[in-house]
């Protein structure tokens, strides 16, 4: 056993010191393609040389680098031939700092570390709007699926895990200004692996669509990309039978933005690979055709035209087509477009609609049957990517949300978004710049802090209870028919003036030096300035459907439309949760979710605004870097301690690596750890022992420690398994 323990360590050491040749390497290399990780650079970085190292790799087509286990990932805005099954099999199982920095790395590193600890983790993916955060969750999906343990079944869960993507994808996405394929809604979706590493399910949970789209496009957008591809793609059967023609101009909900075209979009094409996945994720051809019949009924009920009647109400013209495709009767649909219920104290009245009122009750219907659709679509992927394999799974969670964006107007839609993407940076400073400090000096380690700003203040500015600018909306929201969107304003000038991230016209502009409009409002988040345009937010957040709009929905035939519009669902006088509150709640339950997993994370960078290849803006990059805390994180990272391992755990795992401690120690689990590691030849400076935990400077020392533990497991091989005793 003992000679076993020092041939381990031996090649403890050669794994060392080949990971160092490696880096070493790579450090070689460092004229051409910077260094592949920050780390590594001068401990005195500076922003400039930071940015250098990024603008040095992108120009070399190498658009990932690591700060320790983080991964800078900067848009090449092109095809790169890095993302083959070759270069997959190439990651698949070699230690992180072994190969150039790779998204795949990261996915390998983050499933080994699941399948030796057995715990969940999560990816976070953050950047702005444009950034590559959707391509890097699909490159991350895509490894697991190729490295994932095959049988006959699993691949059927790896199938339908992969073509989610594209279903969601074509109703949730959208063309902006910002991005071609803008995710507008917040997905998080847990892989979930067996003991054995093999993929046995999925869950998705979405956040806050933006269903403004189906109705609106700003010019240069689009709505979502299904429409487009039905009326593109959709098979001439399928268009004649749901009374569509194959033109996007004929609707009104798709010319808005006049780009119904786009160059980097094949609509034709999606299409096909739309229809395929959702026979694979298992959707009947009832349900394909209840779902098409679905958004063909959106696009009619655009173009029905409102007339006024003698008395100046609105008056329906007839639309044959939706009336069939929704299966409901005709009067009952034309009765529930024109007119509200009102109760009176002992009968039902019908008060008439003007024209402009129809049409908003139109447009209200439109957006509620597209939001509620949506819902079931996801819920209906859920049940398709249930786990029935094993009763026991470990996850891996993909976070890939709306990224921050600034448009010329920014409304109710934008300030969610913004919102949303503060409370992930306020998530990843805990993780990483608040806990990380806190926790070395729990421990008793050592510490020089490091300052950084914390975004804390605009999320309170937000979601302060009573003062935060979602209470205040909500309070307005409660004032129908008093409160307006500049009440609101008003409200916020009056509770909220003094704090130092907001500003509006009234209270002057010191804070920003910029001119504003009367009815906007300035937030000053942690990426930069937001002008909103005020109008709109009470509607959009009390996002009023009328009752009947929803009792004509009930009487459909269209079994997703019934079900999306149950005659269980109250039709209480209470009025519902506003739409940013229930998102603010979806957001805790979010944070909720990942506090309870390991965090690992991807930091996408956009290198222009113009989304070309070869570009590289510095100011916008350097704007980036700032906001998105990597140089603090840097600093942190390497003043600090890659990774940190409780004494019990690490002994556990690493014992049979030192004589002393296998298989029995006697002694507290610190002194085993100390004794371990000094068989092992740790160099002082590598690790620090605190209170509860060991503290190991650089990942390479544990991947070495990791190595040598594998090919002591192989050696031992049964007798390991047999949990034999060298005594
Ligand atoms: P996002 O998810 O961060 O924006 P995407 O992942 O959709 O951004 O990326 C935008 C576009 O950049 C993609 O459609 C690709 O054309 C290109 N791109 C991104 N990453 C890569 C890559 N690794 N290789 C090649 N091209 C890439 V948003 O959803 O708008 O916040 O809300
Ligand atoms: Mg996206």
């Amino acid at each position: 056993m003992t000679h076993m323990v020092l041939e381990v360590k031996e090649s403890l050491e050669e794994r060392c010191n080949q990971i160092l040749r490696n880096m070493e390497a790579s450090l070689t290399a460092r004229d051409r393609v910077g260094i592949q990780d920050f780390v590594l650079l001068d401990p005195h970085t500076s922003e400039s040389a930071f940015l250098d190292n990024l603008r040095k790799r992108f120009h070399e087509n190498l658009i990932y680098t690591y700060i320790g286990t983080l991964l800078v990932s900067v848009n090449p805005y092109k095809e790169l031939d890095i993302y083959s099954k070759k270069q997959m099999d190439t990651y698949m199982g070699v230690n992180f700092f072994e190969l150039p920095p790779h998204i795949y790395a990261l996915a390998d590193n983050v499933f080994r570390t699941m399948q030796s600890e057995f715990n969940n983790h999560f990816i976070l993916i953050s950047g702005e709007s444009g950034a590559g955060k959707t391509e890097a969750s699909k490159k991350i999906l895509q490894f697991y699926a190729v490295s994932c343990p095959s049988t006959k079944l699993l691949n059927n869960v790896r199938d339908r895990l992969l073509l989610s993507n594209p279903v969601l994808e074509a109703f949730g996405n959208a063309k902006t200004l910002k991005n071609d394929n803008s995710s507008r809604f917040g997905k998080y979706m847990d892989i979930q692996f067996d003991h054995q590493g093999g993929a046995v399910g999925g869950h998705i949970l979405s956040y806050l669509l933006e269903k403004s789209r189906v109705v609106h496009q700003n010019h240069g957008e689009r709505n979502f990309h299904i429409f487009y591809q039905l009326v593109e793609g959709g098979e001439e059967d399928l268009l004649r039978w749901l009374g569509l023609e194959r033109n996007c101009k004929n609707y009104r909900y798709l010319v808005q933005g006049d780009c119904a075209k786009v160059s980097s979009i094949n609509d034709k094409s999606d299409w096909k690979t739309v229809r395929k996945a959702l026979s694979v994720i298992e959707f009947s051809e009832s349900d394909t055709e209840h779902l098409f019949g679905i958004i063909a009924s959106v696009l009619h009920l655009g173009n029905i035209k409102f007339d006024v009647d003698a008395r100046g109400y609105a008056t329906l013209n007839n639309n044959q087509e939706m009336h069939w495709l929704l299966g409901i009767p005709n009067q009952v649909l034309q009765q529930g477009l024109t007119h509200r219920k009102i109760e009176a104290k002992t009968e039902e009245v019908f008060s008439p609609f003007s024209v402009d009122h129809a049409v908003y009750a139109r447009d209200a219907l439109a957006k509620a049957i597209y939001g509620r659709t949506f819902n079931w679509l996801v819920n209906k992927i859920n049940e398709s990517l249930a786990n029935k394999v094993s009763k026991k799974a470990t996850v891996i969670g993909l976070l890939d949300i709306y990224g921050f964006e600034v448009f010329s107007v920014n409304s109710f839609e934008q300030f969610c978004i913004n919102y949303c993407n503060e409370k992930l940076q306020q998530l990843f400073i805990e993780l990483t710049l608040k806990s990380e400090q806190e926790e070395y000096e729990m421990e008793g380690i050592e510490w020089e802090p490091v300052p950084y700003f914390n975004n804390k203040i605009i999320c309170d500015l937000v979601e302060e209870k009573f003062r935060g600018i979602i209470s205040l909306l909500d309070e307005e929201c409660l004032r129908p028919g008093e409160a307006t969107d500049i009440t609101f304003l008003e409200k916020m000038e009056e509770k909220i003036g003094g704090h130092p991230h907001f500003v509006t016209h009234k209270l002057g502009d010191q804070k920003t030096r910029k001119t504003l409009d009367r009815g906007d409002f300035r937030l000053l988040h942690y990426a930069g300035e937001v002008t909103y345009c005020v109008v709109g937010f009470l509607d959009k957040n009390n996002d009023l459907l009328y009752r009947n709009g929803k009792e004509v929905m009930r009487q459909s035939k269209n079994a997703i439309i019934k079900h999306c519009f149950p005659s269980t669902e109250p039709d209480s006088k209470r009025r519902p949760e506003t739409v940013v509150t229930q998102f603010k709640s979806s957001l805790v339950g979010l944070t909720e979710i990942l506090m309870s997993k390991e965090p690992w994370y991807v930091r996408c960078i956009k290198p222009n605004e113009a989304k070309q290849p070869g570009h590289f803006n510095d100011v916008l990059v350097r704007h980036q870097v700032k906001y998105l805390g990597l140089m603090e994180h840097l600093r942190v990272r390497r003043a600090g301690f890659a990774y940190r391992r409780k004494y019990e755990i690490f002994l556990q795992r690493y014992k049979p690596l030192c004589p002393d401690t296998w298989p029995n120690w006697k002694g507290t689990a610190a002194e085993g750890v100390q004794l371990l590691i000094k068989h092992l030849g740790y160099k002082p400076d590598e690790y620090k022992m605190g209170r509860t935990k060991i503290f190991i400077r650089h990942p390479r020392t544990l991947f070495a420690t990791e190595d040598a533990f594998q090919v002591c497991k192989h050696k031992l091989g049964e007798i390991w398994l047999n949990g034999w005793s060298c005594n």
